[in-house]
């Protein structure tokens, strides 16, 4: 089975907000998870709408574009072995209030939207996520 080592996250507006970006970035480093691209920025409607552009019929799209774009978001490309599974493990279910305890948004979220992290789902889209953020010039 061919699997790459890579995913791709964001820390949310809500994690930056309240604080919690050098305690989720220990997580991340302390799981294991080496940092390749980094960078702090803030989404605007069109790049937040073209990121989510696959949930686009779902319900919760357009409060999700203006939760992503309400603050600050850190990007990052992370590596590991199996990445994108692991990192999932790690950051755990969407809803925080059925995350295991000890996961990211068991520590760090409050709600199903504000829910303090992103992890890629694929190795396919680590690699459009990932490219959607950084240039070949930005990894190391
Ligand atoms: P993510 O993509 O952010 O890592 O989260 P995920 O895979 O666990 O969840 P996904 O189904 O991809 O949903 C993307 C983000 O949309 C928001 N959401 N809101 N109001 C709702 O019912 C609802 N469901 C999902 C969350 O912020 C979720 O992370
Ligand atoms: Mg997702």
């Amino acid at each position: 089975m061919a699997t790459t080592n890579k995913t791709f996250t964001m820390i949310k507006p809500d994690a930056v907000r309240n604080g919690h970006t050098g305690a989720i970035l220990n997580d991340i480093i302390a799981g294991g998870f080496k940092i390749v691209a980094m960078k702090y920025t803030r989404l605007s409607r069109e790049t937040a709408g073209a990121f989510y552009a696959v949930h686009k019929e779902r319900p919760f799209y357009g409060e999700l574009v203006d939760f992503m774009t309400s603050g600050p978001i850190v990007a990052a490309i992370l590596e590991k072995e199996n990445a994108v599974e692991e990192f999932r493990k790690l950051i755990g279910a969407t809803d925080p209030a059925k995350a295991d305890a000890g996961t990211i948004r068991n520590k760090y979220a409050k709600s199903i939207e504000a829910n303090a992290i992103h992890g890629s789902d694929s190795d396919e889209n680590a690699e459009i996520e990932g490219n959607f953020f950084f240039s070949q010039l930005e990894r190391f």
